[in-house]
């Protein structure tokens, strides 16, 4: 399969996140994806290609405008004020606050787009996340028109990123983006599978009323993991989209045999619902040696992931997510793409 992958990433290397109250080094590095790129190219799986670029409209397809429009201009505005290192969120809207008016100064505005302050944001970020969406729209495009799977080497990650938020790392929705250019060019069906550590909580926001993309996650139980306030098993959609969410939460510490059942039940899920394209929130984070996370899987269990995901016989864009024990991801997303391949 074709990876697409451009060294334009490395525009976000965030300094340090705020951490059981403490500023520490980022675990979301550049240095992730030099792994991730060292290991897919050393397998051989296909060309790696530079991605094209797409007008901000494909991602304004999912995002609100105003927040786009926002992260566009966020380094300027936050360094006009003086400041040379990066800037991290201190206040957000809660329950009864408003969240209409925008406010004129950045922390408001900062706050207003956010919602932790684990996610510093860059002179580059912009320019890394609009990069990373056009690694994922060119994956779409190569999968639309007819190859059978693509995988999008992109940093940073961008489940956690929904319609006016970021947070998590993630800054625009790269998988979200991707569905959706499905949907524009002709898939009546779209499926997004999030198999990343943590609950995909932008990704179902962004399709939670919608019934032509489904959502699927499977991840840590929101009650004691990150992002904490989505994820859990009564969350099935809305309206329209009532039935085509679901969640896999499940115990910080849970077996692969548990994590292997949620899977197989969302396969079953995903061929009733015949989709005509699927996309893979590729997380790595499920390591067993991850830093910051606490599933089990390893080496068997990606080739595993890969073969069952192989199974559903769909156009396929893989799309990079978490994972930070950093010099194994490579190898571990590898996997993945190895079991799919065989
Ligand atoms: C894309 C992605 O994987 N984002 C994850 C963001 C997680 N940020 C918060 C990390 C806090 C983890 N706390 C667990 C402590 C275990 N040592
Ligand atoms: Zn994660």
């Amino acid at each position: 399969m074709k990876i697409i992958y451009s060294d334009r990433h490395r525009l976000h290397a965030g300094d340090k996140e705020m951490y059981r109250g403490q500023l520490v080094p980022c675990f979301e590095k550049p240095e992730r994806a030099d792994f991730v790129y060292d290991a897919v190219k050393a397998r051989n799986f296909g060309p790696i290609l530079e991605p094209k670029e797409f007008a901000v409209a494909a991602i304004e397809r999912v995002h609100a405008p105003r927040y786009i429009r926002f992260l566009e201009k966020a380094w300027d505005l936050w360094s006009a004020q003086g400041y040379t290192n990066d800037a991290l969120p201190a206040v957000w809207p809660v329950r009864g606050h408003r969240t209409d008016i925008e406010p004129d100064h950045f922390a408001g505005k900062f706050g207003l787009y956010s919602y932790d302050s684990g996610t510093p944001f860059t002179a580059g970020t912009w320019a890394a996340a609009k990069t990373g969406a056009d690694i994922a729209l060119t994956a779409q495009q190569i999968v639309g028109g007819g190859e059978r799977a693509a995988f999008a080497l992109s940093r940073p990650p961008g489940h956690h990123s929904g319609p006016d938020f970021f947070g998590g790392y993630c800054f625009v929705n790269n998988a979200a983006v991707a569905a959706q250019a499905f949907r524009d060019n002709g898939a009546k069906r779209v499926v997004v599978l999030d198999v990343d550590y943590h609950h995909g909580n932008g990704t179902q926001t962004i399709f939670y009323d919608r019934s032509d993309v489904m959502f699927l996650s499977i991840h840590g139980d929101p009650r004691t993991e990150y992002p904490f306030f989505l994820g859990h098993a009564d969350e099935t959609g809305s309206g329209e989209g009532l039935g085509y969410n679901k969640n896999y939460p499940l115990p910080a510490g849970s077996s692969n045999a548990l994590w292997f059942d949620a899977l197989g039940d969302a396969v079953r899920r995903i061929n009733e619902f015949k989709p005509d394209a699927l996309v893979i929130s590729l997380g790595v984070d499920t390591f067993a040696d991850d830093p910051i996370s606490k599933f089990q899987l390893r080496e068997p269990e990606y080739l595993k992931l890969g073969a069952q995901i192989a199974a559903l016989n769909l156009p396929t864009v893989f799309i990079l997510e978490g994972g930070y024990a950093v010099a194994e991801i490579g190898h571990n997303v590898a996997h993945v793409l190895q079991g799919f391949e065989d």
